[in-house]
C-alpha cells in the first residue's frame, strides 16, 4: 500500500543522504590529506594549484580501483579489444570530466566551498594536455571517452609529447607562439610503467640468412635504438565501472650513457645521443592538413606504432593466445594515416620475428586493420621521398614493395592492360621524384575504410579513393562523426545540464536521443524563458571573459556570433571578415540604420608556418581595433578574436553562442566537429552545405538552419569552367566597397601594403569561391538578424536544435564502429572489493 512504499522512499532517501552524506565526509578527509601527504602542506600555505593537485589525487585514487577491475575484467576475459592508433589526443582537462563521470562534481564542488574555495578557480589550474591540432585529435579523444562509457575494451595509443600544441599570444594582432610546457607541473593523471618499455629500430640496413629449416629470412640490423617507454592515463565512463587506458609513449635513450663513447672521453658525444633519442616525442607537428614531409615525423609515427604493435603482442603473450589470433584479439583503427606504417610493421613483426609465413600475416595484418580517412585536400595526403623512407626504415621499403608487387599483380588481372589506373593504385608514386603514398598503403592493409561524414564519404568513393573503390567496395562505408555529451554539454554547460535533466530526466546524458523530448516543451512559456535565461547566463560569463581579456566592453543582448576552429583558407574565416566589414559600410554610409548588435567572436590558431592564415588572423583583429572603437557604430558591432583557443576555451565559448559559423567551401571540410558542440548546446548554424553540416540540417530541418552558398557540384563546375573572381567584384557593388576598403589600407593606418597578399589572392584566383559566395552569404545573414529580433521565435529553432542533436553524440559514432568495423561487444566490470585485489 501506498504508506508503507513512502516509507520505503523515505529510508530509500535517508540511505542514500546519509551514504550522500558519508561520501562527502570521506573526500573532505581524503582531499585534506592528499594536501598534506602528497603536496606537503597546510591549508593555510597552499596554493590554488596544491589545492587542484590535492583534490586531483583525490579523484585519482578513487579511479583506481575501477581501472584495476577493469583490467581483471579484461584479463580473465581475454576480451576482444580496439586499439584506437592515433598520432594525437587533444583530451582537455581531466579533472572536471572525472569528476562528472564519477559522479561527484556537485559533492566536490561542496567540499572545496566549505574550505573556501572555489571549484571552478581549481579546475583552471589544469594545464590542458594539448596533444593535438584540432578535430582529428579531439575526435579520439571523444571516441575513448564514449568507448569507456559503452564499456567496450579499448586502449587508445598515442605520443606523450612533451610538448603539445604552441600557445597562442596575439601582439599587435599578430600570432606569436610560446611553447606548451604543459608538464611543468607535474602530470597527476599519468602512470609510467617502464616494465613495459620497448625497444624501437632505426635506419641501418638489411641481411638475408638461412635459418635451421633453411628458410630464407631477413634480419634487420639497425642504425639506432630508441626505448619506448609507456604513461598509462585511466579513461574512466560516465557511471560505470569501465576505466580504460589511454598509454602514451615516451622516447628514452636506451642507457644513460653510451659507455663506448663516454670512456673514450667524448662525454659531450655521448649526451648529445641521449638527446637525439629524447627528441622523439619532444614536440608535436602544429600543421594540419599540410604535409611537410619531415624525417623526425617518420620516425615519431613509426615509433609510437611499433611500440604499439609490439605492446600487443605482449599482451597476447601474458594471455596465451597464439599469434595466429592477433587479429581475432584486436581491432586496430588508424586514426588517418598517421599510423599506417604499422601495416608494414606489423607485417614485419609478424614475418621476420614471429616467423610465421607471408600470406599467414597478410591475413592477420587486412584482418586487424581499418582506415578512418580525415580529409579532402590533396595537399593533405602523406606522402615520403623514397630516400629518407630507405634511410629511416630499409626494411619496411622492402616490405611495402613486397605488398605492392602482389597487390599489383591482382590489378593487372583484373584491370588488364590498364597501365594508368595500376600507376595510381600503386603504393610508390612514380612520375618525377619516388614517393611512398600512406594512404594507399593504408587501403591495402586493411579490410574497412571509413570517411566522416556522408558527403566526405561519397566524395573519397567518387574521387580521392575512387581507384579502390572501384576495386574493393565492400571496404567502404561511412561513419558520420559525433562528440561526447558529457565534456560538450554536462561538464561545459552546467545551467543547460540542470535544465534538460529537471525537464526529462538523466538518462539523455547516456542516451543522447532522449533529447527529442524537449519538443514537446516548445510552447510551454516557462520552458522557453528559462532556456533563455540560461543562454543568457553564459552569454554574461563569457561577456566577462572577453572583457578581462580584451578589454573590450561585450553587450550580452548582443547576437553572439562565434567562428572557433583552425584557422584556413578552406575554412574561410576571412568571409566572416568580408561581412563585418560589408555591416560596417552600411553604418558609415547611414550611421542611423538600424541594425541587430551582434559580438562576432573569433578563436583558433594558424598552423607556423602558414602565412597566409597568420594574415587572416591579422584581419580580424584589425578590423576589431577599428569597428570597435569607431564611434559611429555605437557599440552595434564589436570584434573580438580570443587567442589560444584550446579545450578549455572551447568549453567556455560554445555555451554562450547564438550563431554556429560552419562556412568552408563546399566538398572541403570532411566533417566538422565544432558545428555539433554549438548545435547540442543550443546555437543555430549558418553553413554552407559541406561536412557534417548537410546531416545537421537534415536532422533540424532547413527551417531551422541557415543555409547559403555553393553545393560541391557547383563549385566542381565553376572550377571546370574556369572560374574568374574578378567577375564576381565586378558584378557585387557591396563586395567591391568591402575589398577595396581593405585593400586602401584603411584597417592597417593606411598601409595598403599589409592585406595585399590577401586581397589579390582573392581576386585573381579565389580558390575557396568567397568571393562568390559573398553575396549568398551576406543574404543569408540578414536572414538571420532578422529572425533574431523575434526572440521567442529564435529560442525554439534553439531548443529544435538542441533536441534534435541526438545523432551527434560519439555514443552513436562508436556503436556504428564497434557492430560494423571492429564486431567488439560490451564486457561490464565488477568492481572489486578490497579483498578480490589483494587476493
Ligand atoms: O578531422 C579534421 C577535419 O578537417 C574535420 O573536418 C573533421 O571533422 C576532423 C575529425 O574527423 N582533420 C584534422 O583535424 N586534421 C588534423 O588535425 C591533422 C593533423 C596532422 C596532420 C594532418 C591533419
Amino acid at each position: 500500500d501506498s504508506s508503507s512504499a513512502g516509507q520505503e522512499d523515505d529510508r530509500e532517501r535517508r540511505g542514500i543522504s546519509e551514504r550522500a552524506s558519508l561520501d562527502k565526509r570521506a573526500l573532505r578527509r581524503s582531499f585534506l590529506d592528499n594536501l598534506l601527504y602528497v603536496q606537503g602542506k597546510f591549508p593555510r600555505l597552499a596554493t590554488k594549484n596544491d589545492y587542484y593537485l590535492a583534490l586531483a589525487h583525490t579523484v585519482r585514487d578513487r579511479l583506481m580501483q575501477r581501472w584495476i577491475s577493469t583490467a581483471a575484467a579484461y584479463t580473465t576475459q581475454c576480451s576482444r579489444t580496439v586499439c584506437y592508433l592515433s598520432a594525437e589526443f587533444l583530451m582537455g582537462p581531466h579533472l572536471g570530466n572525472n569528476l562528472i563521470n564519477l559522479g561527484i562534481y556537485d559533492v566536490a564542488a561542496e567540499v572545496v566551498g566549505e574550505l573556501g574555495l572555489d571549484l571552478e578557480d581549481l579546475l583552471y589550474q589544469e594545464e590542458e594536455p594539448g596533444l593535438g591540432n584540432g578535430g582529428l585529435g579531439r575526435l579520439a579523444a571523444c571516441f575513448i571517452d564514449s568507448l569507456a562509457t559503452l564499456e567496450v575494451p579499448a586502449l587508445g595509443y598515442g605520443i606523450r609529447y612533451e610538448y603539445g600544441i604552441f600557445h597562442q599570444t596575439l601582439s599587435d594582432g599578430w600570432q606569436v607562439e610560446k611553447t606548451d610546457k604543459w608538464l611543468r607541473f607535474g602530470n597527476p593523471w599519468e602512470l609510467a610503467r617502464p616494465e613495459w618499455a620497448v625497444e624501437i629500430k632505426f635506419g641501418g640496413h638489411t641481411e638475408q640468412y638461412t635459418d635451421e629449416h633453411q628458410r630464407l629470412r631477413v634480419r634487420w640490423v639497425a642504425a639506432r635504438i630508441v626505448n619506448g617507454v609507456p604513461y598509462d592515463t585511466p579513461i574512466l565512463g560516465y557511471h560505470v565501472n569501465t576505466a580504460n587506458t589511454l598509454r602514451l609513449w615516451k622516447a628514452e635513450a636506451p642507457e644513460s650513457f653510451d659507455f663506448g663513447q663516454f670512456n673514450r672521453g667524448d662525454y659531450a658525444g655521448a649526451v648529445t645521443q641521449k638527446i637525439v633519442s629524447e627528441n622523439l616525442s619532444k614536440v608535436l607537428y602544429p600543421n594540419d592538413e599540410q604535409e611537410a614531409g619531415k624525417e623526425l615525423r617518420l620516425q615519431q609515427q613509426f615509433f609510437f606504432v611499433s611500440c604499439s604493435l609490439q605492446d600487443m603482442l605482449r599482451i597476447l603473450q601474458i594471455q596465451r593466445i597464439p599469434v595466429e589470433k592477433f587479429h581475432e584479439k584486436f581491432a586496430v583503427q588508424l586514426n588517418d594515416t598517421h599510423p599506417s606504417i604499422g601495416v608494414a610493421e606489423l607485417m614485419r613483426l609478424l614475418v621476420d620475428e614471429q616467423l610465421l609465413a607471408w600470406d599467414t600475416a597478410w591475413d592477420i595484418t587486412c584482418k586487424s586493420f581499418g582506415y578512418t580517412n580525415h580529409t579532402l585536400m590533396p595537399e593533405a595526403l602523406e606522402r615520403w621521398s623514397l630516400p629518407l623512407f630507405q634511410r629511416v626504415l630499409p626494411r619496411h621499403l622492402e616490405i611495402i614493395y613486397e605488398i605492392n608487387a602482389r597487390f599489383l599483380d591482382q590489378v593487372r588481372i583484373r584491370f588488364f592492360g590498364d597501365e594508368a589506373r595500376i600507376a595510381r593504385l600503386s603504393l610508390i608514386e612514380e612520375q618525377g621524384p619516388r614517393y611512398v603514398r600512406m594512404a594507399n598503403l593504408a587501403c591495402v592493409g586493411s579490410h574497412a575504410i571509413n570517411g566522416v561524414a556522408d558527403l566526405h564519404t561519397e566524395l573519397l568513393k567518387q574521387d580521392v579513393l575512387k581507384d579502390f573503390y572501384e576495386l574493393c567496395p565492400e571496404k567502404f562505408s561511412n561513419k558520420t562523426n559525433g562528440v561526447t555529451p558529457r565534456r560538450w554539454i554536462v561538464l561545459a554547460n552546467p545551467r543547460l545540464t540542470s535544465l534538460i535533466t529537471e525537464t526529462l530526466g538523466d538518462g539523455w546524458i547516456r542516451d543522447l536521443d532522449l533529447l527529442r523530448g524537449l519538443e514537446s516543451h516548445i510552447d510551454d512559456a516557462a520552458f522557453v524563458q528559462r532556456w533563455q535565461a540560461v543562454k543568457r547566463a553564459n552569454k554574461a560569463d563569457l561577456a566577462t571573459h572577453i572583457e578581462r581579456r580584451l578589454q573590450i566592453s561585450i553587450d550580452p543582448d548582443s547576437l553572439f556570433d562565434v567562428q572557433v576552429k583552425r584557422i584556413h583558407e578552406y575554412k574561410r574565416q576571412h568571409l566572416a571578415a568580408l561581412h563585418i566589414v560589408a555591416l560596417y559600410c552600411r553604418i558609415k554610409a547611414n550611421p542611423n540604420i538600424e541594425m541587430v548588435p551582434r559580438t562576432f567572436i573569433f578563436g583558433g590558431k594558424a598552423a607556423p608556418g602558414y602565412h597566409m592564415a597568420k594574415l587572416m588572423i591579422k584581419l580580424i583583429t584589425a578590423i576589431g581595433d577599428v569597428v570597435n572603437f569607431d564611434p559611429d557604430v555605437r557599440g552595434r558591432l564589436k570584434v573580438a578574436f580570443l587567442p589560444n583557443f584550446s579545450v578549455t576555451n572551447g568549453q567556455r565559448i560554445y555555451p554562450a553562442a547564438d550563431l554556429s559559423e560552419q562556412i568552408s567551401t563546399a566538398g572541403k571540410e570532411a566533417s566538422g566537429t565544432g558545428n555539433m558542440k554549438f548545435q547540442m548546446n543550443g546555437a543555430l548554424t549558418i553553413g554552407t552545405m559541406d561536412g557534417a553540416n548537410i546531416e545537421i540540417m537534415e536532422e533540424v530541418g532547413k527551417e531551422n538552419f541557415f543555409q547559403f552558398g555553393l553545393l560541391t557540384p557547383e563549385v566542381y563546375a565553376w572550377q571546370a569552367r574556369g572560374y574568374r573572381p574578378q567577375e564576381c567584384y565586378e558584378r557585387s557593388p557591396a563586395l567591391r566597397e568591402v575589398i577595396d576598403l581593405i585593400g586602401s589600407g584603411y584597417f592597417a593606418r593606411g598601409d595598403s601594403s599589409v592585406f595585399k597578399p590577401l586581397i589579390d589572392v582573392l581576386l585573381r584566383y579565389d580558390p575557396y569561391f568567397l568571393l562568390a559566395d559573398f553575396d549568398s552569404y551576406v543574404a543569408c545573414q540578414d536572414e538571420v538578424s532578422a529572425v533574431y529580433k523575434d526572440k521567442h521565435r529564435w529560442a525554439r529553432m534553439a531548443i529544435l536544435n538542441s533536441a534534435r542533436s541526438g545523432k551527434f553524440s560519439s555514443d552513436r559514432t562508436i556503436r556504428q564502429y564497434c557492430s560494423e568495423i571492429w564486431n567488439v561487444d560490451k564486457v561490464p566490470v565488477r568492481l572489486l572489493s578490497q579483498e578480490d585485489v589483494e587476493a
